[in-house]
């Protein structure tokens, strides 16, 4: 039985498209609603150009549609996305099943867009629309006892080629720890230049995390569990050495197998240059307090 809210908000609530538009260039480059002040935003704007729709959307990794760069692009346009319902349950005050298109009517997805750095071997900047992911905790609801949150991809073995291959164990498993998943700055993604999220990119709603290599963020959710235990993960589940369950961006903690030190910027064509890996991708000032005290190469 899908769990329903009640949309409080108008039409008045719609932002004009005039002053939302005034209100991106205002914006901070790493962030909306929130998180616009901050000094590190004003110096990130300048520097953060987003991808083009075509890079962001023709180079990917989903891997229930195979391994290769351009298979989401190919395969994913097969995935239902509609009707959508998300699982919340574990220790929330309303667990259930929610419908996306709730959700959404619940969200100011509109009015926020985030324009976040992501890295793994390469680099993208992508302008998301989203809505912070606390802001669904919250409405779910998060019990006292809590530390962590689950989360599982879609598994749709008709429409999803590359789950024929244990390459990962299926489904996609991927987890935070509360107060992570709780920052302002870890977001769930439904769009991307306002436009609905592509397939190949996880679309109805996919994790980003912006100070974590691009594994973490997890694609075509279906279900969130709010645990009191660190839960599995699929990469660490496959190799435990190389991927850790934080994963975060730390050009001190290299991979077993290369050098994290730097990574190459998407975009740049044949001579992509590499830029220096940046602790915690860029947002070092916003999220080190969540990790003060820990040995991060042995917590990596
Ligand atoms: N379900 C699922 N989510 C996933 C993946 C995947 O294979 N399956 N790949 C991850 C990896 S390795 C990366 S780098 C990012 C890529 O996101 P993008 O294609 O939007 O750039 O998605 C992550 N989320
Ligand atoms: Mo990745």
């Amino acid at each position: 039985m899908a769990h329903r809210w009640t949309n409080t908000l108008t039409h008045a609530d719609v932002t004009p498209r005039a002053a939302f538009l005034n209100r991106r260039q205002v914006m901070a480059g790493l962030a909306g609603v929130g998180l616009a002040g901050m000094a590190q935003g004003a110096a990130a704007q300048e520097t953060l150009e987003p991808n083009t729709w075509e890079e962001i959307t023709s180079y990917n990794n989903f891997y229930e549609f195979g391994t290769g760069k351009d298979d989401p692009a190919k395969y994913a346009g097969a995935l239902t996305t509609e009707p959508w319902s998300v699982k919340i349950d574990g220790l929330v005050d309303n667990p259930g099943d929610y419908d996306f298109k709730d959700i959404m009517s619940e969200m100011t997805v509109e009015e926020r867009i985030y324009r976040f750095r992501c890295v793994e071997a390469w680099s993208m900047v992508i302008p998301w629309n989203g809505f912070e992911l606390a802001d669904l905790l919250n409405m779910a609801g998060v019990q006292e006892g809590a530390k962590f949150v689950a989360f599982e991809t879609a598994l749709i073995p008709d429409e999803m080629p590359g789950v024929r291959y244990p390459i990962l164990e299926w489904p996609y498993r991927e987890g935070l720890r509360l107060d992570e998943a709780m920052h302002p700055l870890t977001i769930m993604a439904t769009g991307i230049y306002d436009r609905p999220i592509p397939n190949q990119n996880g679309a109805p709603l996919r994790l980003v995390v912006p100070w974590k290599y691009g594994f973490k963020s997890i694609k075509s959710i279906v279900r969130i569990t709010v645990t009191d235990v660190e839960p599995p993960t699929s990469w660490n589940m496959s190799n435990p050495r190389e991927y850790g369950f934080y994963s975060n961006v730390n050009p001190n903690v290299n991979h077993p197998r290369w050098s994290q030190a730097s990574e190459r910027e998407i975009g740049g064509g044949l001579f992509a240059k590499r830029i220096p890996t940046l602790m915690f991708n860029g947002y070092e000032k916003e999220v080190a307090g969540l990790y003060e005290g820990m040995d991060l190469s042995q917590y990596y």
